[in-house]
């Protein structure tokens, strides 16, 4: 008999305990949510490769400036119907040619990695006016204008 008033006394406490233990999980729940979407960005964010597009028009590189971390892998694609090229400006000028893709024929691919930090100004061989500039920073973040 004792025994079950006990229990009878304890269903009041028990509950609400039982709701705010509900709640917290919830809300962490709802923190794990936020914390592997935000996670999951960054994740993305990170080693996804930057890709730049060649076009017959200016920006003749889209986008032309580009600022970049180190790790993050550079890809220009040329769906135009002409041939270019993706050339550091220091094979040209005898400096240290940093990347050069060569003729990239249309729907041709061409990829960068591991760039050390620097400002690489670049252009096309086959059109001189066709011009970029490439800058890598010490660190994961990247951005494009
Ligand atoms: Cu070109």
């Amino acid at each position: 008999m004792l025994g079950t008033k006990h229990g009878i006394h304890n269903k009041g406490p028990m509950r609400k305990r039982t709701l705010l233990s509900q709640q917290l999980i919830r809300g962490g729940f709802v923190l794990l949510m936020v914390g592997m979407f935000l996670m999951g960005s960054f994740a993305i964010a990170a080693p996804s490769t930057l890709l730049i597009t060649i076009g017959t028009f200016a920006p003749y590189y889209s986008p032309t400036f580009v600022h970049i971390g180190t790790g993050t892998p550079i890809s220009w694609d040329n769906p135009t119907a002409d041939l270019h090229s993706i050339t550091h400006d220091g094979c040209k000028t005898g400096e240290r040619c940093a990347f050069d893709s060569g003729p990239l024929g249309p729907n041709g691919t061409f990829t960068v990695q591991h760039l050390p930090p620097g400002s690489y100004s670049y252009h096309c061989s086959f059109h001189p006016i066709m011009r970029g500039v490439l800058v890598v920073v010490e660190s994961g973040s990247s951005s494009e204008t």
